[in-house]
């Protein structure tokens, strides 16, 4: 009887199986009802009285012994099948991570979507442009500031090819190729050449609106203004233009909002006024409407433009603007739940 269990047992340790089914086929021969394990354990009877007690032990760890294999099998042949399957059990998950939107792409598309509401349509062009869509169709003098090395970036030192300081030159394409009416909105990159501090960077972003059909007066730039800072800042918000220049409008503004941390009542961030800037504007001057094909006895315009790291901060308090372009996750992570 002994031998018998140790032939089995060693019979038991070198099995190996293919599949499923060589597995049932092994765990019947030994383990069921008229298995072979089953059969010494009805024989256990006829033992001698004073071997029971050894036969017994041995009987019960060839048992488990049959067992522990049989499972051992099965789990080998899982895993194998869930491999060939293309899924490896075995590999340690990880999580997945989500990135999130940029501060400046989300306050973008806000401003996209409000002025989407009065029927304006996204417009986009070139970053690198010619001197003519930047400032000649534009209205810029010859000797304007702007066309000078120390503010704009050239392309290889040719004075024609440059990196756009404002996305005005997309609305000049747009001119060039369209009749009014015009309703256009045109986000994008912009490039100055600036020294790079907290306050200033060597690229930002705009969002400049132009305007372009019969009739159109500076009462209709207010009201869109007035509709914008409401969308953008909230219902209270107040407006106030003050007179400015810009070569491609006339007359042009600048528009402040009530200060939208103190409500007007005056801080630190509105440098005790009430009152913080946020965009320009004014009448798209005729020399411009002009210069791009349109009738500027027929139509009239209006345009306005404003940074998008400028709205960022009055909305979420952004102390550096550096961090914009930093890619800091620390940073952007914060805007997680922001929409
Ligand atoms: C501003 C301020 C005032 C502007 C003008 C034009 C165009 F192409 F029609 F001439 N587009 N944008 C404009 C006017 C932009 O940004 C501060």
């Amino acid at each position: 009887m002994i031998n018998k269990i140790k032939a089995l047992s060693a019979e038991i340790e070198s099995i190996i199986a293919n599949n499923a089914d060589e597995i049932e086929t092994i765990r019947i021969k030994y383990l069921s009802k008229k298995g072979e394990i089953s059969q010494l354990m009805a024989d256990f009877r006829n033992v001698a009285a004073e071997e029971k007690k050894i036969v017994g032990q041995l009987l019960n760890e060839l048992k488990d012994k049959a067992q522990t294999k049989i499972n051992s099998l099965k789990e080998q042949h899982a895993q194998t099948d869930n491999i060939e399957e293309g899924i490896d059990l075995t590999r340690t998950s990880y999580p997945d991570e989500i990135g999130t939107r940029h501060p400046l792409s989300i306050v973008k598309n806000e401003i996209i979507d409000i002025f989407s509401r009065l029927g304006f349509s996204i417009a986009e062009g070139p970053e690198v442009e010619d001197d003519w869509h930047v400032f000649g169709a534009l209205n810029f003098a010859d000797d304007h500031p702007a066309r000078d090395m120390q503010d704009t970036f050239f392309i290889q030192s040719n004075p024609d090819i440059l990196l756009r300081t404002h996305t005005s030159s997309v609305q000049a394409r747009v001119m060039e190729k369209t009749q009014p009416p015009i309703r256009i909105i045109c986000p994008g990159r912009v490039y100055r050449n600036e020294a790079i501090s907290y306050r200033a960077h060597c690229f930002f972003h705009q969002v400049e609106a132009l305007y372009v059909d019969k009739n159109v007066s500076f009462a209709d730039l207010k009201q869109a203004l007035l509709y914008f800072a409401k969308e953008m800042f909230g219902a209270d918000t107040k407006i106030r233009l003050r007179p400015s220049y810009f070569p491609f409008t006339e007359p042009s503004a600048e528009m402040d909002i009530s200060c939208n941390i103190c409500g007007g009542k005056g801080c630190p961030f509105c440098k005790n006024t009430g009152w913080v800037e946020i965009l320009g504007c004014g009448m798209v001057d005729p020399n411009v409407l002009e210069s791009c094909g349109i009738d500027s006895k027929i139509y009239s315009g209006y345009a306005l433009g404003m940074g998008v790291e400028r709205i960022t901060n009055l909305k979420y308090r952004v102390k550096d603007l550096r961090m914009f372009s930093e890619n800091d996750k620390r940073f952007l992570e914060q805007f997680k739940k922001a929409k």
